[in-house]
This record gives structure tokens, sequence and C-alpha cells, in this order.
């Protein structure tokens, strides 16, 4: 397999997966720049880059038309909000991500942050190892229970189920918005996240980062969701206005709000840091080593199988019908 690949470059902007870099490395000739700029390619790049390997680096318009003989990005992670995929799609290039091999991971993050962040698990530790349950006493008991609560999912997709299932076992009933009905759930189905919203009291937020979900979660979402309300977000940063969550956490619209993501990563706002009944997390769904090798690998297949079979494993929708040249 390597020596069939081995002259082919993939070009690796910004951090890869350890695992990852060490399979290109052996798999193909690799080229490395410290960000996704497309000012770092050299002509050299230019003419020999045929793919391309992603993590954090943003993969914009510019830099793939600074590479004219790219045929692939290979997006680590499900999420590509990061790859501009419509125009790899208008070039000609073909994208991929990484789904299905984190769904498990991520549900089981997005139930311990929604336990977390009603039942105060992190604070209640705390309170043990700075030694206040010997000189004060238990600690309180929490304001919020995770008991006869009603949750949606906004992005009832592959992790959105697999959420939906953990909270069903719980003993909490679901519900769920997205663009479309899902054929084969008997969820309740809300057509708009409004009406998603005002019929539940815990939001959990699990749709990709697109211009259609871009500060969706808003103040009038959060109004509707209401002072018992609790808001889970396990998805991309950018589909809440976290100034608005912020401010419906401190006047007390919302009751708490779990996080994973934000909007501009690794920054958290200072306003979400001081808002009271918070569980901040710094993006760890998919975060445990077995998950993230699985990633790793699928991410590296995707390129193995374009250059050796002609074919994507996993194409993101938009470049579902691109061929290789
Ligand atoms: P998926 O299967 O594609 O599910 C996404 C769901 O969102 C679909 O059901 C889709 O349904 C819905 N959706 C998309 N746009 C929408 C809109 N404008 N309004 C309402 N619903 C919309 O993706 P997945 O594998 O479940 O992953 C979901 C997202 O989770 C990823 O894109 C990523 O951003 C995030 N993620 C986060 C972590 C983490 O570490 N925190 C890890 C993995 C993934 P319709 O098309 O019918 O609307
Ligand atoms: C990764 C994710 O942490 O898959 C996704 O969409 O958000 C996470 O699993 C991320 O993509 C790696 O940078």
């Amino acid at each position: 397999m390597a020596t069939a690949t081995k002259s082919i470059a993939i070009l690796v902007p910004g951090d890869l997966n350890k695992h990852a870099l060490k399979r290109i490395e052996s798999e193909f000739s690799i080229y490395r720049i410290v960000d996704g700029s497309a000012s770092h390619v050299t002509p050299e790049m230019a003419e020999r880059v045929r793919g391309l390997s992603t993590m954090v680096a943003p993969v914009s318009a510019e830099l793939i038309d600074a590479l004219p003989n790219l045929e692939i990005v290979a997006n680590y992670g499900v999420g590509y909000d990061k790859v501009d995929a419509k125009h790899a799609a208008t070039k000609g290039v073909m994208v991929t991500n990484t789904p299905d091999v984190l769904t498990e991971e991520v549900a089981d993050v997005a139930l311990g942050l929604l336990i977390n962040t009603i039942r105060q698990l992190s604070a209640a530790e705390n309170w043990l190892r700075a030694g206040k349950w010997e000189s004060e006493g238990p600690y309180r008991l929490t304001p919020l229970t995770l008991r006869g609560r009603r949750a949606g999912i906004f992005g009832m997709g592959r992790i959105g189920r697999a959420i939906a299932r953990r909270l069903e076992a719980s003993g909490l009933s679901v519900e769920y918005h997205n663009r479309s009905r899902v054929k084969d759930v008997s969820y309740k189905y809300h057509d708009t996240l409004k009406g998603l919203a005002e019929s539940v009291d815990t939001l959990v937020s699990v749709a990709p980062g697109t211009p259609s979900t871009a500060n969706a979660v808003n103040a009038e979402i959060l109004a509707a969701l209401g002072k018992n309300g609790v808001f889970i977000n396990i998805g991309r940063g950018s589909t809440v206005d976290e100034a608005a969550l912020a401010t419906a956490l401190k006047e007390g619209t919302i009751a708490a709000a779990g996080l994973d993501v934000f909007a501009d990563e690794p920054h958290v706002p200072q306003a979400l840091l001081d808002a009271p009944n918070t569980s901040l997390l710094p993006h760890v769904g998919s975060a445990s080593e077995h998950t993230r090798r699985a990633m790793a690998d699928l991410s590296v297949d995707n390129l193995v199988s374009w250059f050796t079979e002609g074919k994507a494993i996993t194409a993101v929708p938009e470049t579902a019908d691109v061929a290789r040249p």
C-alpha cells in the first residue's frame, strides 16, 4: 500500500493527531505548514500536493485555490465547518469527515455534561477536596434535578439519536427539531426551534455549525426555554448567541447551562466564565485516545482509499458527487 502512495504529497496545515501524522508520514510524502494561510504554500507544494489533512486549521477557498492539483481534503472530525466544502465542490475537490466512529463517545459526554450541570458534581468534588465536607458539612442540596425533565434535541442526527437513547434510559421524555422530520424515530417533532424550546425545559444542541444554524439559540429561544430551563451545547459554539446566553444565565431567564463548545475556541468569553450555574468543558466530546485514534484512522483511510481505490469512504454531502480526476 505505502509504495503505491508514497510519491503522493499530502499537506498538513497546523496541528494534527499524532497517530494520523505517523500514518501519513509512513504512507505518503508530507508537507507541513503552521496554519491554513494560503501564503505558506510554496511553488513546490502547489505543484506536488494532491491531498490535505486538517484537524484545527481552516481550509479556505484561498487555500484550495492555491493548490491546483488538490484532489481531496480529509477533515479530522465529523463537523467540517472550518472547511469551505461548497468551494471545494465547485473545484472538483473531495471533502471527507469522520462520522459514526465518535458518535457514542460524544453522546456519553453530552449526558455527563447534563448531569454535571444539573447536579453540580464538579463543584461537589471541589467541596470535598477543599476539606469542606469535614469542616463545614455536606455539600448543598442541588436546586435542580434531572427528575421529571422534558428534553429537546436540536439536531437529531447520528449523535442526537445516541443522546436521545441515553436520555430515554435516564427517564426523560425526548422531542426534537431538525429541518426535516426523521422517519424512523417516534420522538415528537417540532418544525421550529422555538416550538421545541417552548415545549421542553432541557435543550441539548448538537446541530452542526453552518450559516443556517448561526446564532439559532438566541434570547428568544432561551426565554422560551424558561426559568427552569437547562441548555447544553455539544454541537458548535457558533449556533449560540453567547452574549444572550450569558445574560439569560445572569438574569435567571434560564436556570443553568453546560457547554463543551464555544464560538471562538479556545477563547471562552469572560461573561460565560462569570455566569452562574454553568459547567464549561474545553471541547472534549470525542477526546479519548480510543476515539481520537479511530477518527485518525478514518481520516487517513479516506486518503488511502481515494488514491488507491479511486473513491472516498465518508464524503461530506456537498462533495458526494465529486469523482477522481
Ligand atoms: P449529523 O448526523 O449530520 O446530524 C446533524 C443534524 O442536525 C441533522 O439531523 C440535521 O437535520 C440537523 N440540522 C442541520 N442543520 C439544521 C438546521 N439549520 N436546523 C435544524 N436542524 C439542522 O451530524 P452528527 O454526526 O450527529 O454531528 C453533529 C455535530 O456535532 C457535528 O456537525 C459537530 O459540529 C458536532 N460535534 C461535536 C463534538 C464535540 O466534541 N463537542 C464531537 C463531534 C461532533 P436536517 O438536515 O433535517 O436539518
Ligand atoms: C473534534 C469535533 O474534537 O468531530 C467533531 O466535529 O468537534 C471533535 O470530535 C474536532 O473536530 C477535532 O478538532
